[in-house]
């Protein structure tokens, strides 16, 4: 038996009152087919890498929305395709009206689709913009994403303009980017970097690719580790799609020797990973990070799919959210800027 089966429903009598009728049938004027005015609304949040901090700190947003509406949140790590499409199954048997998904693999946006109709559940993408079966984006699943390229051209802007500062030589210096490609928002973020360091007219004298078979630290490790084996430059400008993958990197260039002086690296993020890097006594190579809002992604998803489901008010179907610069320096001021 499923676990959610027993989730706590109120005790109905067997015939509704006549106050259930006349309820029922204003809620069905007021809020169109999608929701009860009896029935609690239930939203689920399922994120693909429940350990990153960027994704906890997503949930805290949301369950401060859920606190704010009344609503139920239903957190669920969906590391992989299976876990993902239980996880659906699971909502729909508790009952819950719409989720909010950034899914293990944007392919598989789709199956998403047809399981949330199945279900007759709302859905709305956050981070990750899902495709279908030929690449193309679903533009039918309404989506809160970063702008990728715009954040990874801040990215670059803030590597050329701290290499100028330092006085480096474009000569002596290598482009290291994290590659993830199969991740389209990854894939335009770093590209972004690239246009912009070109564009600022600090052309390096190499830009190296170091695909992580993995978004996370470690898989960044292994990934920037190879490069430099490979490629020896007098000091490095490292970006990648988030900032675990830029810690890898930079973890790896201290472990080949390389000073905190001799690199440049900008994340993309601005959760725990990046401010306990500012925290350390000693200052080290990634010298800053775009922050984002998890704020938007959490909280102002949520607050979308309640009213999707209450009002029958469908979210805006693209949705971009900016970025701003943080460092050791500022990181007080811009998170008080973006509302953080
Ligand atoms: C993607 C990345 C996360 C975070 C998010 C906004 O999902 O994997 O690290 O950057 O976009």
């Amino acid at each position: 038996m499923n676990e959610f089966n027993n989730a706590a429903r109120p005790a109905r009598p067997a015939l509704p009152s006549r106050r259930d009728v006349l309820l029922c049938a204003s809620a069905g004027l007021l809020l169109g087919s999608g929701a009860h005015a009896n029935t609690p609304v239930k939203i689920g949040f399922l994120v693909k890498q429940p350990e990153e901090a960027w994704f906890q700190d997503e949930w805290r947003f949301a369950e401060q929305a859920a606190k704010e509406k009344g609503f139920t949140l239903v957190k669920i790590g969906i590391p992989n395709g299976e876990k993902m499409i239980a996880a659906i199954d699971n909502l729909a048997a508790q009952k819950a009206q719409g989720f909010i998904i950034c899914a293990p693999d944007v392919k598989l946006g789709s199956a998403i689709e047809r399981a949330a109709k199945r279900h007759n559940m709302k859905v709305m993408s956050v981070d990750d913009q899902l495709v279908d079966g030929k690449g193309q984006v679903i533009a039918s699943i309404p989506h809160m994403g970063i702008s990728a390229s715009e954040i990874g051209k801040q990215v670059g802007v803030g590597l050329a303009e701290e290499a100028r500062k330092r006085g480096w030589k474009p000569a002596e210096t290598g482009g290291l980017r994290m590659a993830f490609d199969q991740l389209p928002t990854a894939r335009d973020r770093t590209r972004g970097a690239v246009d912009a360091l070109r564009d600022a007219g600090f052309a390096v004298a190499a830009m190296v690719d170091a695909p992580q078979a993995k978004s996370d630290t470690e898989s960044a490790f292994n990934a920037a580790n190879i490069a430099f084996t490979k490629h020896q430059f007098k000091q490095w400008l490292i970006f990648g799609m988030n900032d675990e993958a830029v810690l890898g990197a930079v973890r790896a260039a201290e472990g080949r020797g390389l000073k905190p002086e001799q690199v440049i690296g900008i994340g993309i993020g601005g959760s725990r990973a990046a401010t306990n890097e500012f925290a350390k006594a000693a200052v080290t190579g990634f010298h800053g990070t775009i922050l984002i809002s998890p704020l938007r992604h959490g909280y102002e998803t949520s607050v979308l799919m309640y009213e999707w489901i209450t009002a029958n008010k469908p979210p805006p179907a693209l949705i971009q959210t900016a970025g701003m610069l943080m460092t050791r320096g500022n990181q007080v001021e811009v998170r008080r800027k973006m509302g953080l």
